[in-house]
């Protein structure tokens, strides 16, 4: 494990540090504080590496892949690696009296850490972060624009709401490139071929109805999930990543109860994802949202345990990757990050945005910054600026609509200019009925995409504004 030790006074440093999967916090502090702990055990799994929690000791902190500290008065050190396809990285800083000390760990095959100290820490966790991209064989596609059903409909979406928004969108000539069915088509969670009661029709009924609208279509898989009553669960019990007991791990709870995951080492189910993904593609979508994968990531009892996690949560991302083809968009939710860089073209890079700012209570008296809010998603997702070049950056939708949302006109607009800031993928959710004048106007600015498409240019591409709200705060 290499060890570093810094002869400076830890109160003179912020650290820099990102969780490991999309949801998990992102942030900078100063090095002296506590790295929050969500107080929810229950929890843990869905935000963050039940492996690699923080500590609950004031001045130290834990960052997956790379780790930033940034001196008082400038320049600061840069910790990272050159690959993580089939490892994990875990980062600790750790403030030691008058001094601070900072390891690095590779769980899985060993890969090469650097750590440099620099006069300029933006331009060295950039540079480092885009060699991990290279070395990794990133995939840039261009930013897509996309609709999704889940931040208005929920789990409530039918076939008749996406195509009504679908042509609604075409008759305001809004510049979507695509339509993406969210969670709710599906009759259970693992059954993704046959449909809920509610929907209306089947997945495959919508495609066609979007193409001729002039959008392509998107669908929103969990495909590394099945809940305990679903047939995949009754059909395969020997698919399930398993716990110390031998029965199948609880992953996390959402849907009403606990929910597991698949064995991405098991190779029936390598042949069932990639099924699972040309069948998705086949029905119309060549653009998927493959969501909660991080499940297939967690320490577990697997079928060969030749296979470390970061290894198995990778061949599981393959085989869907595979299944879909080449020219598929996949974009990573819920997931590993760097572990997916070279097979996602994009990835959710904090958690969901929801239409009021901030949750306090289950922020900070629970330590949870991983739930749904405008707060916790820009937070999050700007702090992870670099990871540009490991896939177009999903800061996820912009809520534009005045209904159904507690946003005040400043908090809407705070959130439309600042995905844009983040760059990537552009979403809007709003129900088209929804908007006015004004709604539809956010909208169509959100959806514009701006030159360069990049955070790191923030001060050539935004100006003073921005300036304060990224640079500065280094
Ligand atoms: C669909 C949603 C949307 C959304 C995703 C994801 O911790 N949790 O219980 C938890 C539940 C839902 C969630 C994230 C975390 O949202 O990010 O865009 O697709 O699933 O169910």
């Amino acid at each position: 494990m290499p060890e570093w030790t810094l002869d400076i006074n830890p109160a003179q440093v912020r650290v820099l540090i990102s969780g490991y999967q999309s949801w998990s916090e992102a942030e900078l502090r100063p090095l002296t504080d506590l790295q929050a702990v969500p107080l929810m055990g229950w929890r843990h799994e869905q935000g963050h590496d039940p492996a690699f929690l923080p500590s609950g000791e004031a001045g130290v902190w834990r960052s997956h892949t790379v780790l930033a500290l940034v001196r008082q008065g400038g320049g600061g050190w840069v910790g990272a690696a050159k690959d993580a396809a089939h490892s994990f990285i875990h980062w600790e800083a750790r403030a030691e009296g008058d001094r601070v000390r900072v390891s690095g760990t590779v769980e899985g095959p060993e890969v090469e850490l650097t750590w440099d100290e620099t006069d300029d820490v933006i331009a060295k966790l950039e540079s480092r972060a885009a060699e991990l991209g290279r070395n990794m064989h990133a995939r840039t596609p261009a930013p897509q624009r996309v609709w999704c059903s889940w931040y208005s409909y929920y789990r409530d979406v039918t076939l008749d709401a996406m195509l009504e928004n679908a042509r609604l969108a075409r008759e305001h000539k809004l510049p979507f490139d695509v339509f993406q069915l969210d969670d709710g088509f599906q009759s259970d969670l693992g059954d993704w071929f046959t449909a809920s009661d509610h929907f209306g029709g089947h997945a495959r009924d919508l495609p066609a109805g979007l193409r001729e609208l002039g959008f392509t279509a998107g669908l929103w898989l969990a495909p590394f999930l099945a809940s305990p009553t679903s047939r995949l669960f009754r059909d395969h019990p020997e698919w399930m990543l398993r716990g110390r007991d031998g029965g199948p791990l609880a992953v996390g709870h959402n849907w009403g109860g606990a929910y597991h995951a698949l064995d991405t080492t098991h190779p029936e189910v390598l042949a069932w994802l990639r099924e699972l993904a040309a069948t998705a593609r086949g029905w119309g979508y060549p653009y998927l949202k493959l969501d909660f994968l991080y499940g297939a990531a967690l320490p577990g009892v697997r079928h060969d345990p030749s296979v470390g996690r970061a290894a198995a949560y990778r061949n599981g991302l393959q085989a869907l990757r595979d299944g879909a083809g080449e020219d598929a968009f996949l974009l990573g939710c819920g997931a590993p990050l760097s572990s997916s860089i070279g097979i996602v073209d994009a990835m959710r890079t904090g958690p969901d945005v929801a239409p009021l700012w901030d949750e306090e209570s289950r922020r900070v008296w629970l330590g949870d910054a991983t739930g749904p809010s405008a707060r916790n998603a820009l937070h999050t997702a700007l702090s992870r600026w670099y990871q540009h070049s490991w896939y177009q950056p999903d800061p996820d939708v912009a809520i534009c609509r005045r209904e159904l949302s507690l946003l005040s006109a400043t908090e809407r607009h705070t959130v439309a200019a600042m995905l844009d800031v983040v760059g990537g993928l552009r979403a809007s959710s709003d129900p088209m009925a929804m908007l006015d004048a004004e709604g539809l106007a956010l909208l169509r600015r959100c959806l514009e995409i701006s030159a360069p498409d990049r955070p790191t240019t923030l001060t050539e591409s935004h100006g003073g504004a921005v300036t304060h709200f990224g640079r500065a705060t280094f």
